[in-house]
């Protein structure tokens, strides 16, 4: 896979060079490449933001940057999916994780200021948000999505890691782990697990998490069981809505 950023911060995807995703990317598991919109900009002061029409406090990202970016990258990664990242995106989870895991190629583009010229949604594919809350700029929302999405490439967690995450996709979140020593200050570690049975540990692990997901959040419990009796609903407007997704024939 090749991902594209565009972005008025390069240095804030520093973090990419790090630990599993940075040797992953390294050992050539995907492509990262960082574009700076200030080079894309046409006048004497690399303007990438202007007054907001009808006035009001705040910038607004200009188009004709963005466009004349996207112009360029769109010939380096031509399969690329054109991604904005906002607050009234998409919410991303792990199962949009895994759908962007199987492109070609990703192009994200990070906002600034109060927003985006809204002419920009007529040339993209996708818009994603992280969660609901406002953040300075799209950088750290592109990067949280690129580590979830480059964690499940091949190649990149240790054999069978990535398919241990089927659970959260059921609405399931993981069991409790313990590790040595079995006995610690008073605090002990289930019998089961000391036993040698896999069978029954198994067993163990599944109710633990069902019993943990019950107790913690409930919201996903309730998901997890109205999707076993009705999938097709089971996310509600959400994922029935499909304004986000602007339509474009699948990549090749
Ligand atoms: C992403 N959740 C929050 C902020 C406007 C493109 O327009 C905007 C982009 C941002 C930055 O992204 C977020 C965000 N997911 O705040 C305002």
């Amino acid at each position: 896979m090749r991902i594209d950023v565009i972005t008025i911060f390069p240095e804030a995807f520093q973090p990419l060079d790090l630990s599993v995703i940075g040797r992953a990317r390294a050992a050539g598991a995907f492509e990262l490449c960082i574009h700076d919109l200030r080079d894309f900009t046409v006048d004497r002061h690399r303007k990438v933001d202007d007054k907001p029409f009808g006035g009001g406090v705040g910038m607004v990202m200009m188009l004709e940057p963005i466009h004349k970016a996207l112009e360029k990258v769109k010939k380096e990664n031509p399969a690329g999916r054109t991604v904005i990242l906002s607050p009234a995106g998409k919410v991303f989870n792990q199962a949009l994780a895994r759908e962007l895991s199987v492109e070609k190629g990703l192009i994200l583009i990070c906002g600034h200021y109060e927003e985006i010229d809204e002419r920009v949604r007529s040339f993209v594919d996708l818009e994603l948000s992280i969660g609901d809350y406002v953040l300075t700029g799209g950088e750290l929302a592109a990067l949280v999505v690129i580590d979830a999405v480059t964690r499940l490439l091949p190649g990149v967690l240790p054999e069978g890691a990535a398919q241990e995450d089927s659970f959260t996709e059921e609405h399931l979140l993981d069991w409790p782990h313990y590790t040595r020593p079995a006995q610690w200050r008073g605090l002990s570690v289930p019998e089961v697990l000391l036993s040698g049975d896999h069978k029954k540990i198994a067993a163990w692990r599944r109710k633990a998490a069902e019993e943990r997901t019950q107790r913690l959040r409930p919201d996903l419990r309730q998901k997890y069981l109205s999707r076993k009796s009705s999938p097709s609903t089971a996310e509600g407007a959400g994922a029935r809505n499909n304004e986000h997704r602007i339509a474009r024939p699948p990549s090749r």
